[in-house]
């Protein structure tokens, strides 16, 4: 639990805010300690987004692109094959084209023609005699193809997020918040929050005005929310706005997604929602067929066509949900007879005929069992192809690439890795890989964490608390959904097991009753191992409608019988 909330500041935004004590107290605990900042936090407003003429090189993006629109050269928009990739490929191909530039929208094919900007998009652009690519969500590393484009007097812009590499592509302009000598406030935007950025500059050097724009913010708040950015800061507002402009959104693909993926007309839409439901058909055109499906959703302009895509994603997610179960089982299965948690601090675990399209969820999945850095490699026609994930804490790009002497290629950052390697070469990687992971750790067999904000009698969450908390989100990376600690509860009823694994208990605490929900925690605290006695939760706080009727739920993260003394 977070350090007690500092009591003066709590009394003077309670005083000035008129929240309930528990909102400002969690609002202190977070760092918002005056009036005036809580209020820019509760209520953020599209005028304090950055200036996008602060990117360093946007201007001479602007210009190029310009060029091209009054020259009538052909334009390839490059994206990439997950959400974040078709996305800012969209927005930037639309705003464009709204500009009268001719436009051709490319993303790559995951297997076909791998990641980033390369031979793919190279050949797209020549079947175009395109004279210029602007690549979205990629490009800051495609030395080489760059250099290839050049050569056939072909201009690239590039536009992207991710970490620049030691020397720079020989681009025209290179748009990235996080290139050295880049001024822009914000590191943390997404490829869509970047593209965005650009048009919003282009419109504006056009004459335009912002208004035009922000119905864009729709494919932003999806992106972001999809490509994990942290949801503080700019793009919390970015995400925020998002949200209400994809709630009305006039585009037909994510109109007919929306309604094949269960989600309300009419009713706010929640960023969970967009990353457990609207974001993975798009991501799974990409892992199981083509990104380009994806892109055309987004893109089409047409209500039956649209929704026939949508049916096609959909149906696409369910074959990758399949494949994913599959694999995971697979691999669970050669883990549980090797693995040993004193010994294995870092995993690798390998098999054959597993689709490469989804061993980074594999990956997580795993990690989400074992808590230790995994890698999981699709093996096929001798070759490996690897995707790891890490924990909090762990640099795996650092363990990655202390083993790079025994991988062909490989990529990434602290959180998640690729790589492809040598199946002959497996064993002794696997033997590497472990080793960096036990010298990082110092031998110490690391445990999960749970962080909460705040500990509060049950008495205190009032309906309007739940009412209020809206305020505070867009929840996600960078801005988690409060939690909370209530100590010494008393059982209503016995806890039980409800479904496939969830527990289920109805708590008490001087007189307010709520029923507490924990998904999938039965198969870790069986209800019988709870006893009848009072117990310590860690929950959120939601909304739960069940038969028409709408009551405050408590959703459970963790429970144990009380502990008698303190924590
Ligand atoms: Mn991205």
């Amino acid at each position: 639990v977070r350090e007690e909330a500092d009591a003066d500041a709590v009394r003077a935004l309670a005083k000035d805010l008129s929240l309930p004590d528990v909102l400002c107290r969690i609002l202190a605990v977070r760092g918002v300690l005056c009036p005036a900042d809580a209020r820019t936090y509760l209520r953020p407003t599209l005028p304090e987004l950055y200036d996008p003429a602060g990117l360093a090189d946007a201007d001479r993006a602007c210009i190029r692109i310009e060029r091209a629109i009054e020259e009538g050269e052909a334009i390839v928009v490059h994206g990439d094959y997950d959400v974040d990739g078709v996305s800012s490929a969209t927005l930037l191909t639309n705003r464009i084209r709204a500009l009268g530039g001719r436009v051709t929208p490319f993303v790559p094919h995951r297997m076909r023609d791998g990641y980033d900007f390369g031979p793919g998009g190279l050949a797209a652009a020549s079947a175009v005699a395109a004279g210029l690519i602007v690549t979205t969500d990629c490009g800051i590393r495609a030395e080489e193809a760059v250099e290839q484009a050049n050569q056939a007097g072909i201009d690239v812009v590039i536009t992207d997020h991710h970490t620049p590499g030691s020397q720079l592509p020989k681009a025209h302009a290179i748009v990235n918040p996080n290139r050295e000598d880049c001024g822009y406030p914000n590191k943390s935007l997404s490829g869509t929050g970047v593209a965005f950025k650009l048009a919003q500059l282009l419109t504006r050097r056009r004459g335009g005005s912002d208004d035009e724009l922000w119905p864009d913010l729709d494919l932003v708040g999806l992106a972001s929310v999809a490509d994990l950015v942290p949801l503080d800061g700019e793009n919390r507002i970015l995400v925020r706005y998002g949200l209400r402009a994809l709630e009305r959104t006039t585009r037909p693909g994510l109109r007919a997604l929306a309604r094949r993926t269960g989600l309300e007309a009419g009713k706010p839409i929640e960023s969970g929602q967009v990353g457990f439901q609207l974001a993975p058909p798009i991501n799974a055109a990409g892992r199981m067929s083509d990104a380009m499906k994806g892109l055309q959703l987004l893109s089409s302009t047409d209500a039956a066509e649209a929704d026939a895509l949508a049916q096609e994603l959909v149906a696409l997610n369910q074959e990758r949900r399949a494949e994913d179960r599959r694999t995971l089982d697979a691999a669970l299965e050669s883990l549980e007879a090797r693995y040993v948690s004193e010994r294995d601090f870092g995993v690798v675990v390998a098999g054959e005929g597993w689709h490469p399209g989804v061993i980074g969820i594999v990956a997580s999945r795993i990690v989400e069992r074992i808590h230790k850095p995994v890698v999981v490699v699709a093996l096929e026609s001798g070759r490996g192809r690897g995707s790891a994930r890490s924990i909090p804490g762990f640099d795996l790009f650092a363990a990655i690439d202390a083993c790079g002497h025994l991988l062909e290629r490989y990529g990434g950052h602290r959180q998640a890795a690729g790589m492809d390697v040598d199946p002959l070469r497996l064993p002794d990687f696997a033997d590497a890989f472990n080793e960096a992971a036990r010298v990082q750790m110092n031998g110490q067999v690391p445990h999960p964490e749970m962080r909460a904000d705040l500990e509060v009698c049950l008495s205190e969450l009032t309906p309007d608390v739940h009412q209020y908390l809206r305020y505070f989100g867009p929840f996600g990376i960078g801005n988690a959904r409060p939690v909370f600690v209530a100590r010494s509860v008393s059982q209503a009823h016995a806890a039980k097991q409800v479904g496939s694994g969830h527990l289920k208990l109805f708590v008490e605490q001087e007189d307010n009753a709520f029923e507490a929900v924990g998904f999938g925690l039965a198969t870790r605290v069986p209800p019988e191992s709870l006893g009848a006695g009072p117990l310590d939760i860690a929950f959120q706080l939601r909304e739960n409608t069940y038969r028409g009727r709408t009551q405050l739920q408590l959703r459970l993260r963790d429970v144990r019988p009380a502990a008698r003394t303190g924590s």
